[in-house]
């Protein structure tokens, strides 16, 4: 597939290169007239639009010349219909400006013009049309006023050529003048994920939903599962048709038919979009760059406005980031909350016309798609600052920087639309220059170097204020330190922040504690004191354990500093805990499983109670939780109303 767009590519078996035009340019200039001269198709395809000789609603129409596969758009003049002029201005890659030589610019040749530069169509054409209306000399003026027209934009320089739909005269030139522009069209990016804008639905006999658009980017194959935006439902790809004929597979840049599984025509319309599955959704918010024509009036703070972005269109409240006006021909950064729901990726250019009356009054670029509840906040203006730069390295480092909890490749991409090997590339990058870190690799996590450095700084404090309070535990528990020092990273920032300090031997992690490595418990002499008097109270009475609490008062010394001694030797494992409130020296519970060891090797291994009762020399009340803590530990195994030594 490489080689569907690589001028280069050598051979006579060249790949087809896909260009689609759209016509641009006031009514009854000879838009439609001249798509039909070039290709033999009347791009005026419905009944209405014959019968009236308008275009009401976009035209379609194919032309090969040599190598290459021209699609054509054709589009409305008619000011009540540039709102489907627009559905077909998005995804062109270059314009055919149709001027009428007789008539020159007209309104809708301004505003259809305007909405190209809006858009940033790269490149273009001029067609100066109805040639035969007018004298050479009147032609030669047209010619001079189309160039006063265009200057200092990207159609600076075109080629303006002078034709006839009527008497054919022209035509050479023009075809040359299109197929030399469209060696200009750079190839698409194949990487890119699949998106296609529907402008057309309808229903097939035998075939169910077909959707039509201009496929923008990347591709897409029979077959293939692509969700339909708004609403993120899963589809299947029946069928692809593509240039007048049924194909396997479509790329960026064809005009495709994809006919759809698993859904009626009532749920697509114009305005929706299929995508790749898995990665977006359309939203209700939006961070922009706009700009107002000269022509319009200011913009006001929360005005309301018409929203054109690709096929779709809504109403939309437009949020200056800054003051309470945008003045004409300035630009802004700006958050607009749409009425419906639309699908946009950063990058996307968009038109903005005028709530009432409507006439087309500025555009921009989509920075981002987020819902935000603080709108003027001068930390999101930094960001949209670098996002509107452009620059892939700074984005992604401050989308990384500015998620404490970390991002996820996934989530990355869901919000740049960059393919995975680029996102990843940058991200390794960043992950060099120790920007970021790449906290797990399937699927990948990424976190600002900065946040992670942060936390384990978090935790070794943590760690020392918890020795500082408990001298005499060992360590945190993984819970108490996470409340202590997690703050706002997540759980994948945490890990990576412990590790950053184990393998630095700062800490050490056992079981569920940390520590300061090399840490010991360091008693006081009293602690000592207190250490040695429970130890021997437990030693010496045996199986006949005492209450914990009779020890302490007995031993008389402070009551909370015995408590903790006690449960360092419960941790040490000195003294072992068998059931609530019944807690024995180590060396006595040795001493009895050593007892039961010879009786299995006097093959006498099944005891009752009462014979254990007896063996140990205990009393019913600690009889039973000791078989327990024995059948627990697997010394014994109940059986019945008895027990197997095993
Ligand atoms: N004399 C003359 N008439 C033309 C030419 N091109 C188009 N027309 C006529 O101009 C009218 C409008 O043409 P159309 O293609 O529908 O214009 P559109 O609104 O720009 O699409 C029709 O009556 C055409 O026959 C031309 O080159 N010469
Ligand atoms: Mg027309």
């Amino acid at each position: 597939m490489k080689s569907a767009n690589s001028p280069s590519a050598p051979g006579p078996i060249q790949e087809p290169k896909h260009v689609i035009i759209g016509t641009a340019g006031h009514i009854d200039h000879g838009k439609s007239a001249l798509v039909q001269a070039l290709t033999g198709t009347n791009p005026d395809r419905l009944e209405e639009e014959q019968r009236r000789g308008i275009t009401i609603d976009l035209g379609f129409a194919f032309l090969e010349v040599g190598n290459i596969r021209f699609g054509f758009v054709d589009v409305p003049g008619h000011e009540r219909f540039v709102r489907n002029m627009l559905a077909g201005a998005g995804g062109i890659d270059l314009v055919m400006l149709v001027i009428a030589a007789d008539e020159r610019v007209k309104p809708q040749t301004r505003e259809h013009f305007d909405i190209c530069r809006l858009l940033e169509i790269p490149r273009g054409i001029v067609a100066l049309t109805k040639s035969d209306l007018v004298s050479p000399d009147a032609l030669d003026s047209a010619r001079l006023d189309v160039e006063e027209f265009v200057r200092e934009s990207f159609l600076e320089g075109a080629p303006i050529v002078p034709v006839s739909a009527k008497t054919g005269s022209g035509f050479a030139e023009l075809r040359a003048a299109l197929v030399d522009v469209a060696a200009q069209v750079p190839p698409r990016d194949t990487r890119n994920y699949f998106r296609l804008p529907i402008d057309r639905a309808f229903a097939m006999k035998g075939f169910g939903t077909v959707v039509t658009g201009t496929l923008i980017s990347g591709g897409v194959s029979v077959e293939n599962e692509v969700e339909l935006h708004p609403g993120g439902r899963k589809l299947r790809v029946r069928g692809l048709h593509s240039g007048g004929r049924t194909v396997q597979h479509a790329t960026a840049g064809q005009r495709t038919a994809v006919n759809l599984a698993g859904v009626e025509l009532s749920d697509v319309q114009r305005g929706m979009v299929l995508t790749a599955p898995g990665f977006f959704a359309a939203t209700k918010h939006m961070d922009a760059r706009i700009t107002l024509l000269d022509s319009a009036p200011p913009l006001k703070n929360r005005a309301r406005v018409h929203f054109h972005q690709g096929t779709a269109s809504t109403v939309a409240q437009v949020i200056l980031m800054e003051g309470s006006q945008l003045a004409p021909g300035a630009s802004a950064l700006a958050h607009f909350v749409f009425q419906d729901e639309v699908f946009l990726l950063p990058g996307d250019r968009f038109i903005l016309r005028r709530f009432s009356p409507v006439v087309t009054i500025g555009g921009g670029v989509v920075l981002q798609t987020a819902r935000r509840k603080k709108i003027r906040d001068s930390e999101v203006a930094r960001i949209l600052d670098v996002l509107a730069r452009g620059d892939h390295e700074a984005i992604l480092r401050a989308i990384i920087e500015s998620a404490p909890k970390g991002i996820s490749l996934h989530d990355v991409i869901s919000r740049t639309a960059w393919p995975k090997e680029e996102a990843l590339a940058i991200a390794e990058g960043l992950a060099q220059k120790k920007l970021a870190r790449i906290l797990n690799r399937a699927p990948v996590f990424l976190a600002s170097a900065a946040r992670v450095d942060a936390c384990a700084l978090r935790l070794r404090e943590a760690v020392a204020e918890f020795h500082k309070e408990k001298p005499l535990v060992e360590g945190i528990s993984m819970k108490d330190l996470r409340a202590r020092a997690i703050g706002d990273a997540g759980p994948e920032i945490l890990h990576a922040a412990l590790s950053q300090l184990v393998a630095a031997r700062e800490v050490m992690v056992a079981g569920d504690t940390v520590k300061r490595a090399g840490r010991t418990v360091q008693l006081s002499e009293e602690e000592t004191r207190i250490r040695q008097g429970i130890e021997t109270a437990f030693q010496q009475s045996g199986l006949m354990t005492p209450a914990p609490a009779e020890v302490f008062t007995k031993l008389g010394f402070d009551r909370t500093r015995s408590q903790n001694v006690f449960q360092l030797l419960l941790r040490e494992g000195v003294l072992v805990k068998v059931a609530e409130g019944i807690v024995f020296h180590s060396s006595v519970l040795q001493g009895l499983r050593r007892k039961l060891t010879q009786r299995k090797q006097e093959n006498n291994s099944r005891l009752s109670v009462p014979a254990f009762k007896e063996l140990a020399g205990v009393s019913r009340k600690y009889a039973i939780p000791l078989l327990e803590y024995l059948d627990r530990a697997g010394v014994t195994r109940r059986d019945g109303d008895e027990r197997i030594v095993i």
